[in-house]
This record gives C-alpha cells, structure tokens and sequence, in this order.
C-alpha cells in the first residue's frame, strides 16, 4: 500500500515537472522569438543607416569627382583667336586677317579683334554675333558654337562683305 503511494506519488512529480518544464520551454521559446524579433529590427535599423551613410557618401563622392571634370572640360573648350579688322589702301579693300577659323562643336570661342583703319563689325549670323569695332582697340567677341557646319563671318559695313572682308567659321562635330 505505501509503495502504490510512493509509485503514484513519483509519477505525479514527473508528471509535473514535465508540464513545468514544457512551460518553461514554451516561455523560453517565446522569448527566443521575441529576442530575434529585437535584433532583427536592430540589424534592419543597422543596414538602412549603413545603407544612408554609403548613399551620401557615393553621392558626395560622385559630386567631388565631377566638379573638377567640368571645370576641366570648359578650360579646354575656349578657343582664341586674334585678328586685325583693317582698310587696305594698297588693295583698296575693306579686310579681315584671319581668313578662317576652325573648331569643334561646343567649343567657346573668343576672337579679339582690332580695327585699325577703317570703320568696321564683326558679324555672324548663325550665332547671332553682331558686334561694333571701334577704332585703335582690341575688341572681344564671344560666342559658344552649338552647332556643327561652316558659317561666314564678316562686315557689314555696305561693300565690305562685297569687297572681300570675310571669313569661314569651321565648326567640325
Ligand atoms: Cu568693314
């Protein structure tokens, strides 16, 4: 009779001690998910502000890189040209002295020209270039060629074009 007690007894306690420890189990599962929960949104935080810092950082990077490119490209870009805008009384002709120009396609162009006998202009059509030269002085004309061809510069002084007083503006692509 105490024996049947005692064998009772253990297997209440080992029943028990099992529904205690499934508990447990189920609890510290619980709290395993809960935990990975937690640290997969701190991970997922930790990647979007890696992720943020490298975006700015490329970005920054791309910015810092393609100024000086830029820059680089317009100092290269600007073409120069000098020429006299002169009357030749030998020839009896109105004359500009560079009879031709050649550049590229987006190139800046500068041309410094000086009138030294004569009343003259510098005139462009296709870049509507139109500029006053007055007597004894440098004058700058400027202008960005955007588009490809061969135009004519001259002056348009009445007779000048006429009497020879122009140039080709070769512009190649
Ligand atoms: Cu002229």
């Amino acid at each position: 009779m105490s024996s049947d007690i005692i064998h009772l007894c253990s297997i209440d306690y080992l029943t028990y001690s099992f529904i205690f420890y499934s508990f447990g189990t189920k609890l510290s599962t619980f709290n395993l998910v809960l935990s990975l929960i937690s640290y997969m949104k701190k991970a997922v935080v930790l990647i979007l502000a890696i992720a943020l810092v490298g975006g700015v950082a490329y970005m920054w990077k791309a910015k810092k890189v393609s100024a000086p490119t830029q820059e680089n490209a317009k100092v290269e870009s600007v073409k120069e040209f000098t020429m006299t805008a002169y009357y030749d009384p030998a020839l009896k002709k109105p004359i500009f002295s560079l009879p031709e120009m050649n550049i590229k396609k987006g190139d800046k162009v500068k041309v410094k020209i000086t009138n030294t006998l004569g009343v003259h202009d510098f005139v462009i059509d296709e870049f509507t270039v139109a500029k006053e030269l007055p007597l004894n002085q440098e004058t700058v004309v400027e202008f960005t060629a955007d588009k490809a061809g061969e135009f004519v510069y001259y002056c348009s002084k009445p007779g000048h074009r006429a009497g020879g007083q122009w140039g080709t503006l070769k512009v190649t692509e």
